[in-house]
């Protein structure tokens, strides 16, 4: 590990974790229900946001993994653009996704896959909000997934409990000051230029250090503006100004960024270094590597999931936790 960050290492779970921790042999990763034995560099001093528990989020006490189901009211986003344009389709299957075990829905009207062209954000507005109301009327979490502060302001005002910046707010001057006024949580999502611009962006020595590195900037400015580190779940960005073999090492190393002492979040669902993994080229086929990279964010100690296919990762998540419960 290069710098000030260090890499746990020799990941325990279930009652071998606390039974190494009971004897000082290992620390609780971020508070558990992962310890760790090991680190890298061997001697690093390890600093306490490793291991202390994070406070609960929105409402939720991250003692489990928490799933973000996907709606995007777009007509372009790369896995199901078009499929939920209309405010009644988008609702309906937000509805679903309920149903099927989500914690949050994430509403988004802006596409950001590669190469995608800026959405206006009047538009963007018109797309999410008649959304956001009505599942929020309803009583249901939802998190609004947009770079621009107006877009965030209304959505909050509508009902939206979360805000979910790409751009770890730093892509509109005055999404800060939107965040700090409406107490929300936010996420806090690594990636460079915008979407148009960012794979060609996709330059690192060492892409963890260098996200985390940039993460912390984040936190710091959030700090500046008056949003605490324990309203803050911070996401490395994967897919976004990341090469695959980027994405890999991100996944590889995950417990590196619970130095930032913040809950961590993981978007890796239907992406397209799935595909290229195992050659599945339409996003729907990519279900199996899908729920490979949830499970090994887990295996990490990732809090909560942002993905498209619910049930099945609930029922992934559900089995990997009952075996490292009984271990
Ligand atoms: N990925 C996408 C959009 N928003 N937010 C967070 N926090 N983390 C992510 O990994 C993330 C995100 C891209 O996926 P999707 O919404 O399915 O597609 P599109 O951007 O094409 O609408």
């Amino acid at each position: 590990m290069a710098g000030k960050w260090v890499r746990p290492l020799g990941l325990l779970a279930g009652k071998s974790a606390a039974a190494a921790v009971a004897a000082g042999r290992a620390r609780w990763l971020a508070g558990g229900p992962l310890a760790f034995t090991a680190t890298d560099p061997a001697d690093a001093a390890v600093p306490e946001t490793y291991t202390a528990s994070r406070r609960p989020w929105a409402g939720f006490a991250l003692d489990r993994p928490i799933l973000m189901g996907i709606v995007n009211v777009t007509p372009d986003s790369f896995s199901d653009g078009g499929e939920f344009v209309d405010s009644e389709a988008a609702i309906r299957h937000a509805r679903r996704l309920l149903d099927e075990g989500a914690d949050i829905i994430d509403v988004g009207g802006e596409s950001t896959r590669p190469g995608s062209a800026p959405t206006p954000p009047e538009e963007e507005a018109r797309r999410v909000l008649p959304v956001v109301r009505a599942l929020a009327e309803a009583g249901v979490v939802v998190s609004i997934d947009t770079r621009r502060a107006s877009v965030m302001e209304a959505a909050l005002a509508a009902g939206a409990r979360i805000v979910n910046d790409v751009t770890g707010l730093e892509g509109d001057p005055a999404s800060l000051a939107v965040v700090a006024a409406a107490k929300a949580p936010v996420v806090l999502m690594h990636m460079r230029g915008d979407p148009a611009t960012m794979q060609s962006l996709a330059v690192y020595e060492d892409v963890v250090t260098e996200v985390a590195d940039w993460l912390e900037a984040r936190i710091a400015a959030c700090a500046a503006a008056g949003i605490p580190r324990e309203r803050i779940v911070i996401d490395p960005g994967i897919g976004f100004a990341k090469t695959g073999a980027h994405n890999l090492e991100i996944l590889a190393r995950l417990a590196v960024f619970h130095g930032l002492g913040c809950a961590i979040l993981i978007g890796a669902s239907r992406k397209s270094f799935i595909g290229r993994l195992a050659r599945a080229e339409t996003p729907k086929e990519r279900l199996p590597g899908s729920l490979a990279a949830a499970l090994a964010a887990l295996g990490q100690g990732a809090h909560i999931l942002r993905v498209h296919d619910v049930a099945a990762t609930r029922q992934a998540v559900a089995v990997w936790r009952s075996i490292l419960d009984a271990g």
